[in-house]
């Protein structure tokens, strides 16, 4: 259908009124570059025209290039074209800033001679965040407005200012309520004034010395491609003429752009707004209204909940079962806040409001009055039916009782109730309050409205939800599972663990397995061990001399130094060398690729599984999950999209090698695997068809 046109022009006393309107954020699609070209031109050619104003509809001004756009064929024009239109005309052209001008947005309004914001405006650059650069004469006529200091700053870290903050910095002439009559008006006396040359100057010493300085702090710090050519493209503004700095600008901006980094970072932008999009939703599901929760159990996942809740402003009441647990939970949570306060990262103010939406209460029936109730009580599938059966009663019809179970079945807990239509998993990740992941795992009578009530939910706890279907560990832990044993594996084998986790962290991992193993305790996976019949040789026998990980000063690593740095310990190689000996197997060195390909391979295949069991509708899930709960570095856009980018017949090829080495059946390619393969496909094809 052929889209209705997104750029207008209304001639109003002299003034022509350009308008976007390209829903949802106004992105410049090659329908609104070639729309606001030939309103430049028509208002250029119409003498009743004295000047030009540049606003949108909706809340963004403009959000930038259309991401979406990225990788197919270009259709002209280009945005420094199309911005170019508007600042050749010889009539004043002011840009009236509704919402937020980011990227090619501000890049718009900085091709425009004057420019008014509205109070909420935000006015940025993030390209860096998408491995790019500003690629619109943004590099060139930002330092030429505001200092190439103050243009660098902002370009480097990409987040965006408020209005006053840009008028503070000369980024804006005014901040108005009634941004187009302020628009206009400036306009108008720009007509009469005569219309603002476009700066070309070269930039006076002072402000070189002060670019030089801020490049040297932000080059010394961060080896980001992206921040270098903001550099560059800015030092051309010193040292060539414009024309020349936009092409170097332009040459920077077409080799990121195709660069493997940008595209996973865009990959990752927009996966993880996909996966909000509910898979076979029917027409029509509203989500069911939520002012107040409940979470039941105050230990450090139900505190961390808690403080979700009252983060985002929602009234919320913290249950357990005696005075004393129940103290012990809202000191925990007190203390969490406190801590905030002290690093500066939270007001007091703040803190004291947020307390005082957490309400402490001993006994279920202090569920009665919550729209949503979270169960974070221990991992037991007993005690949470039992919980389940009486909250069945307690809580008010139509609220939604979410279990925040790592690995439990949830059709299970919901058959417990006689209303599993209101029963689905809301799994956070520790700590709760912390950690942007959340799995909304979707049971199989799970009503549609009380889905969309979760995802929804999840988003205003400032979480990034993804739905998982029913299944041991749902999506990412059902993933680490095969990754841990692989670790293990290759110890037994002849790796040492600094081997396998400095592995993780070539990779780009902040913490590899072992590490994060001492770091959350080696009781934890021994118990769940020990519940579901597991073994893990090398991890059991450091259990069970004592070596629990940092909270006991020894686990993988020895602590002893300072209780946190981790050493390599020989007692440590010396259970592992009995541990490879006990199972017959005769140790080897290991190779970093081999480690690498061993550990993440068989998290891709079981990726792949969760993908042919319907338990992720997208691959682009699956990476959302990895890269929000696991620490996935974004620049490889996550599992599945870092596997597409590899290319999946050697990943075949070497899962086959890897299981007839081991004799491990588990580590033969998934069927999906092996017909994306074979067909010369990666996930991102399902996607596309799943969109
Ligand atoms: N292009 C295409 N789609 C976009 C988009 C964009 N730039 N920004 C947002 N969307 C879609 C998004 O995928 C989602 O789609 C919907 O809009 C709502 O987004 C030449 C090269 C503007 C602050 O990096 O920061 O300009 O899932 O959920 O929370 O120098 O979107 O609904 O189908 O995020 O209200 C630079 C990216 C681009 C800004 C709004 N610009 N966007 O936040 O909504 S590169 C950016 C945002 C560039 C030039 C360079 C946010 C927002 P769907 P949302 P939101």
């Amino acid at each position: 259908m052929a889209q209705e046109e997104p750029v207008t022009s209304v001639v109003e006393e002299g003034v022509a009124v350009i308008r976007i309107a390209n829903p949802p954020v106004n992105a410049l699609s090659a329908a609104v570059r070639g729309g606001l070209k030939r309103a430049a031109e028509a208002a250029e050619a119409d003498p009743s025209v004295r000047a030009v104003v540049v606003t949108a509809e909706g809340r963004t001004f403009i959000a930038g290039a259309d991401i979406t756009e990225f990788g197919k064929p270009p259709v002209p024009p280009t945005l420094p074209e199309a911005i170019a239109s508007l600042e050749s005309l010889a009539k004043p052209v002011v840009a009236a800033i509704n919402g937020a001008a980011l990227g090619g947005g501000l890049e718009v309004a900085l091709g425009c001679h004057a420019r008014v914001a509205a109070p909420g405006a935000k006015l940025g650059l993030p390209e860096v965040k998408l491995g790019l650069l500003p690629g619109a004469g943004g590099t060139q006529r930002l330092p030429r407005l505001v200092g190439a200091a103050p243009a660098l700053k902002l370009m480097a870290d990409g987040n965006p200012v408020s209005a006053e903050a840009a008028k503070a910095i000369g980024l804006v002439e005014e901040v108005a309520e009634d941004v187009v009559g302020a628009a206009r008006a400036l306009a108008l006396r720009l007509a009469e004034t005569g219309r603002p040359t476009p700066a070309r100057d070269r930039g006076a010493p002072e402000d070189r010395e002060a670019f030089e300085e801020a490049a040297a702090g932000l080059l010394k710090n961060a080896d980001n491609p992206s921040v270098a050519a903001c550099v560059e493209a800015v030092r051309a503004a010193f040292d060539l003429p414009f024309e020349e700095g936009m092409a170097a600008e332009r040459a920077h901006f077409l080799r990121l752009r195709d660069d493997p980094r940008s595209k996973a970072l865009r990959h990752v932008f927009l996966a993880e707004r996909a996966a909000a999009r509910i898979p076979g939703l029917p027409r029509g599901t509203q989500p069911r209204r939520v002012e107040r929760a409940a979470v039941i159990g105050g230990g450090t996942m139900g505190g961390g909940i808690a403080m979700c809740f009252a983060n985002a402003g929602i009234p919320v009441t913290l249950i357990e079962t005696s005075e004393e647990n129940l103290q012990r939970g809202l000191e925990r949570v007190a203390g969490n806040y406190a801590t905030s306060v002290k690093r500066g990262s939270l007001t007091e103010e703040a803190r004291a409001k947020r307390m005082g939406l957490i309400e402490g209460k001993v006994g279920l029936d202090a569920a009665a009055g919550a729209d949503v109730v979270v169960e974070a009580v221990f991992e037991e599938m007993g005690l949470k039916k039992e919980i389940f059966g009486k909250l069945e009663t307690v809580a008010k019809p139509g609220a939604i009782l979410a279990t925040n179970t790592s690995y439990l079945d949830v059709d299970e807990i919901a058959a417990s109730t006689s209303r599993p239509a209101d029963v689905l998993g809301m799994h956070f990740f520790s700590p709760a309050n912390v950690m942007k992941l959340l799995e909304v795992v979707r049971g199989k009578r799970t009503a549609p409205d009380a889905l969309a009530t979760a995802m929804e939910l999840g988003r205003k706890l400032a979480k990034v939800p993804v739905v998982s279907g029913v299944c041991y560990g749902f999506i990412g832990n059902r993933m680490l599972a095969r990754r841990t044993a692989q670790a293990e594996r290759l110890l037994i084998e002849g790796a040492l663990p600094e081997e396998v986790d400095a592995a993780l962290n070539a990779f780009g991992f902040r913490m590899g397995p072992f590490a994060m193993g001492d770091l959350a305790g080696l009781d934890i996976g021994w118990r769940i061990r020990q519940a579901t019949g597991k073994k893990a040789p090398v991890a059991d026998a450091l259990v069970e001399a004592g070596r629990l990980g940092q909270k006991t000063k020894r686990g993988y690593y020895d602590y002893s130094a300072d209780g946190r740095t981790g050493v390599p310990d020989p007692e440590v190689v010396a259970i592992i060398e009995r541990v490879s000996a006990e199972q017959g197997v005769t140790r080897r060195p290991i190779g970093r690729e081999e480690i690498t390909e061993r550990l993440l391979f068989p998290m891709i295949n079981e990726g792949a599984r969760i993908l042919e069991e319907g338990i992720a509708a997208r691959a682009g899930d699956i990476d959302t999950v990895w890269l929000n709960g696991y620490g996935w570095p974004a620049v490889t856009g996550g599992p599945m999209f870092h596997a597409d980018s590899l290319g999946l017949p050697r990943i075949v090829g070497r899962l086959r090698e890897f299981a007839r080495a081991s004799g491990d059946e588990s580590l033969e390619p998934a069927p999906l695997l092996v017909r994306l393969a074979e067909a010369g496909q990666g996930f991102a094809s399902l996607d596309e068809k799943a969109a």
